[in-house]
């Protein structure tokens, strides 16, 4: 069946996180999400949802989302022809920031519309099959004290996770590292401990502080630096042994690819709402295949679930259960691995009730 795209609607919620994600940056208390409906002539209502950063981000996002929806009312459902659309009205504003993330989530609505009006999972529509993914819990574990991250790590685990995600760029790099061993001593050897800087140090800063966790156990080393110093991160790995990640700031595929061809990082882990949805997706899915590069997901974990089981070289999804009280169906993890939805589409189903419950004003 053919689908014509008739409006798209975008509700506004802030759900509060049952572990605050308190990064180098900034504290997170509340997930603001912007629930995206593609409605087409057909009936069949796509979903997709995206990731705020701020409450106050919500509103702009939404307005460009709904602004889509006009501009590309009656057009077929069709991802790439809907990705030129987007690009063309978007090319004097820039495709950055809120736009780029109003384009991901009409792409992510899109394909859930079509997976759904062919009556397959996703991931089958992709080409691929419904294979379980290693997942870390990437839930809380902030900058907090040694002893609270080491009962926070093993709280983490239940739910048979293999890898958990530690915050780090405390002011010291002494705390830092007392916490990281701290961790490392409270969770079994075969636990893969992620950690992320969130872009906190300078490049002399990142040169002492990684060096310092060369030999600790750490799984990667993320945004260590700037998202976009690539000359920063060549310079970093070098002198490195443990493998250096990034990826959650790629702006669509070519950023991805001129990380790659500078040869900077280890590890990639693009967002679904900045790399273009899954169609975005699957083009560095492509990139990370010619590079040999393992490929890990960033949020998204229902959606992502899908897009990994067809990515060539995925490595591990980033498991975070923001979304989940706004879910019929919540991700299934099993054994620490991620179980993509057989329903079809991408598994996104709102709960009503949760959701008027959850709504702001944007
Ligand atoms: C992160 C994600 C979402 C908000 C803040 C920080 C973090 C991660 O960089 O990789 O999980
Ligand atoms: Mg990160």
């Amino acid at each position: 069946m053919s689908l014509t795209l008739r409006s798209l609607t975008a509700t506004a919620v802030v759900v509060p996180m049952a572990r605050p994600l308190w990064t180098s940056v900034q504290a997170l208390r509340e997930a603001p999400l912007l629930l995206v409906d593609l409605h087409t002539e057909e009936g069949i209502v796509g979903h997709a949802y995206l990731f705020c950063y701020l409450r106050a981000a919500a509103g702009a996002i939404a307005a460009f989302v709904e602004d889509l929806g006009t501009r590309l009312h009656g057009r077929p459902v069709v991802p790439a022809s809907l990705r030129k659309a987007v690009a063309d009205y978007s090319r004097l504003i820039g495709q950055r920031g809120v736009v780029s993330m109003a384009g991901a989530a009409l792409d992510m609505a899109a394909w859930d519309a079509l997976a759904k009006a062919t009556d397959l999972p996703l991931v089958r529509l992709l080409g691929a099959e419904p294979r379980p993914v290693p997942a870390y819990n990437s839930n809380g574990l902030g900058l907090v004290e040694p002893q609270a991250a080491a009962d926070e790590a093993s709280e983490l685990l239940a739910g048979g996770f293999k890898g958990i995600k530690m915050r780090l760029g405390r002011p010291s790099a002494q705390a830092d590292l007392a916490a990281v061993r701290a961790v490392r001593k409270a969770v079994p050897d075969d636990v893969a401990l992620m950690v992320d800087f969130n872009q906190a140090l300078t490049p002399r800063e990142a040169q002492t502080r990684c060096a310092m966790l060369d030999g600790e156990g750490v799984y990667w080393i993320e945004e260590a630096l700037r998202h976009d110093d690539y000359a920063g991160y060549a310079r970093l790995r070098q002198s490195l042994s443990t493998p250096l990640q990034f990826g959650e700031n790629f702006t669509g595929p070519k950023a991805m690819a001129a990380a790659l061809a500078a040869g900077c990082v280890d590890y990639v882990m693009p967002d679904a709402e900045r790399i273009g949805g899954v169609s975005g997706w699957m083009d560095a899915a492509a990139l990370a295949a010619a590079h040999e590069i393992e490929m890990s997901s960033h949020l998204f974990p229902e959606v992502t679930a899908h897009l990994l089981a067809a990515t060539p070289t995925a490595h591990w999804l980033e498991y975070v259960d923001w979304a989940e009280p706004l879910l019929q169906a919540p991700l299934r993890i099993r054994d620490g691995l991620a179980v993509p939805s057989e329903t079809a589409g991408s598994g996104l189903a709102w709960d009503r009730d949760a959701v008027e419950r959850f709504r702001i004003d944007a």
